[in-house]
């Protein structure tokens, strides 16, 4: 039961023949063998190092939290801890599954976790997300409230979207925040998306080059806006706060959403006038 192809990928690695009509799966702990335990390890030693300079706090703060440094995690032991924090749940998937599915986990405050680990030979860069990628990326910050509420707000707009063909403008959104999202702090700029600290080298350049636009949050600008799924971002877009990520996407998107779904879309080497372009 292949839910949807992504494109260029002929078959997606996850085994989706056991999964239940939400696509959730078992975690098998017994199936990691001692080979992924060791990948986890150095996957995480590699991240952990980088974390401290690069990472927004309230990242830090999860990934401490879940104490996943040994061994490769197991669902059960995290969702104690989340339950606790701000009531988010894993879902154990087989890997990437339908927008609607997507949208309705996260509308109930779970969050789809796929369950097999890269290979060796692809220690620095991978297709599809593995959990490491959403483990580590995505469920330290299910551990604060205000990107909790987010999180959750998401997955009911994205139902709604769904019903307006408007799907295009929040994958954006969540592209451009939850993946490769960047936050202002009073040390400086740090990097909270998921794919970016997920990966070695993009954490570095997310912050450190010249090469990339860096422009100041705003939601309709975030929708127009293009991405690419095969090289670090052209874009990054800056919060100021998690609160004003909530607060500009918590009402209804409705009419946005219509509005640039309409709009020719915005390359990601492009300005625009109104852009508040930040420098390093
Ligand atoms: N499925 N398991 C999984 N993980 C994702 O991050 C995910 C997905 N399906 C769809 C999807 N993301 C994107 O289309 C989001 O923009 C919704
Ligand atoms: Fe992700």
């Amino acid at each position: 039961m292949n839910p949807f192809k992504i494109e260029g990928a002929c078959q997606l690695r996850g085994d989706y023949a056991q999964c239940a009509a939400d696509y959730s799966v078992r975690q098998d702990y017994a199936r990691y063998t001692e080979a992924d335990q060791v990948l986890w390890r150095r996957l995480y030693a590699r991240q952990a190092k980088l974390i401290e300079r690069y990472a927004a706090p309230e990242f830090i703060a999860g990934v401490t939290a879940l104490d996943m440094a040994d061994e490769i995690p197991r669902f059960d032991r995290a969702n104690a801890l989340l339950a606790r924090a701000t009531g988010f749940e894993l879902v154990a998937v087989p890997g990437l599954i339908p927008n609607e599915v997507f949208f309705a986990h996260l509308a109930q405050r779970r969050f789809p976790v796929s369950v097999w680990l890269r290979r060796e030979d692809e220690f620095d860069y991978l297709v599809e997300p593995d959990i490491f990628h959403d483990f580590f990326g995505h469920v330290p910050l299910l551990s604060n409230p205000v990107f909790a509420d987010y999180l959750q707000s998401y997955g009911r707009q994205g139902l709604a979207a769904i019903e307006l063909d408007a799907v295009e403008p929040m994958s954006r959104l969540y592209w451009y925040m939850v993946e490769f999202g960047l936050i202002r702090t009073p040390q400086g700029l740090r990097a909270f998306g998921s794919g970016i600290l997920s990966s070695g080298g993009e954490t570095v350049y997310c912050i450190e080059s010249p090469e990339p636009l860096r422009i100041g949050f705003d939601v309709e600008r975030v929708m127009q806006t293009a991405y690419r799924i095969d090289a670090y971002q052209q874009t990054y877009f800056v919060l100021d706060s998690f609160e004003q990520l909530f607060s500009q996407t918590r009402g209804d998107l409705r009419e946005l959403l219509l509005r640039v779904r309409k709009a020719p879309a915005i390359a990601a080497t492009q300005t625009r006038p109104g852009d508040r372009i930040i420098g390093l």
